[in-house]
């Protein structure tokens, strides 16, 4: 950690200004410190802009870790600043990391049904994107109503999801109801990137829980093939909705 803070610099971007073009050979990966910056992936030779950055979160990893060209463009949007890594310590420290995380969790990562859609290449590059996150019992994971920037896989523990009833009243009288729990190997907050919505629900730790963390950025990248299943498993949230609530209240406006 302490090798990778003294190797990074501190770049100031203005709003317009391209912090990487696509194509180009990889020479920095950079972390935002603020500023916000739209993502533009070419498609027949016309850029279209495939998401954003809204101060906070990285890019320029994969040119770097695959020795691959640029695979997007990324234009800052508002004045803002950047912390860069260049390629050689990045690869030095990062690519060393990755080889370390791939032994870690490539038999977990390969045994998750909701990810057999995947190629096994595939497979490791959700490896080498995931970082992992430890909450205390009780801490609290996703806030009902939040906006959404990452997707959940546990790696241990319990995960307790509950839901707010639809009215607020309803809320103030009944507090929040139990919905799910999840276990090793499941994932959740899997729907608010899905439908672009706020969080359906909250999720909390039932004793210390270890998550695999993914943002939406590479969730959009690499999940598509497993979308299928995904949505399969979100029609079931509306059976259960039904059957729980005995409402069909849209579940992805929750402040519906
Ligand atoms: P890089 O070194 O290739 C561009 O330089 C960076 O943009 C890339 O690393 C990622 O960090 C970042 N597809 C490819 N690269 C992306 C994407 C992306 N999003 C961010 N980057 N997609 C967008 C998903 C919202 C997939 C588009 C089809
Ligand atoms: P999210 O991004 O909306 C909260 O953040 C997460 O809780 C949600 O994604 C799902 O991953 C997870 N209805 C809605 N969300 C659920 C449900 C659920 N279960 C887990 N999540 N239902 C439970 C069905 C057993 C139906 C509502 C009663």
């Amino acid at each position: 950690m302490s090798q990778v803070l003294d190797a990074m610099f501190e770049k100031l971007t203005e709003g317009g200004e391209h912090v990487i073009d696509q194509g180009d050979d990889g020479d920095n990966f950079y972390v935002i410190d603020r500023g916000t910056y739209d993502i533009y992936v070419k498609c027949d030779g016309v850029g279209r802009c495939v998401g954003t950055y809204d101060n906070r979160g990285s890019f320029g990893e994969l040119a770097l870790m695959y020795n691959t060209p640029r695979a997007a463009t990324i234009i800052a949007t508002s004045p803002g600043a950047v912390w860069g890594l260049d390629r050689l310590t990045f690869r030095r420290i990062i690519v060393k990391n990755n080889a370390k995380k791939r032994r870690m969790y490539e038999n977990f990562i390969e045994s998750l049904p909701f990810l057999k859609s995947l190629e096994v290449s595939e497979r490791l590059k959700v490896v080498d994107v995931i970082g992992t996150k430890v909450y205390n019992d009780g801490e609290q994971i996703i806030a009902q109503g939040d906006m959404a920037d990452c997707f959940f896989i546990v790696e241990s523990g319990e995960v307790r999801i509950t839901m707010k009833r639809k009215s607020k009243q309803d809320a103030e009288e009944n507090g929040a109801v139990e919905i799910a729990r999840c276990s090793r190997g499941q994932y959740f907050g899997e729907l608010a990137l899905v439908t672009n919505k706020p969080r359906a629900a909250s999720a909390f730790a039932l004793g210390t829980v270890k998550c695999l963390v993914m943002d939406v950025q590479a969730f959009e990248r690499l999940l598509g093939p497993c979308m299928e299943i995904m949505k399969r498993n979100i029609a079931n949230y509306e059976e259960q909705l039904v059957a729980l609530f005995g409402t069909n209240m849209d579940i992805a406006d929750p402040s519906a």
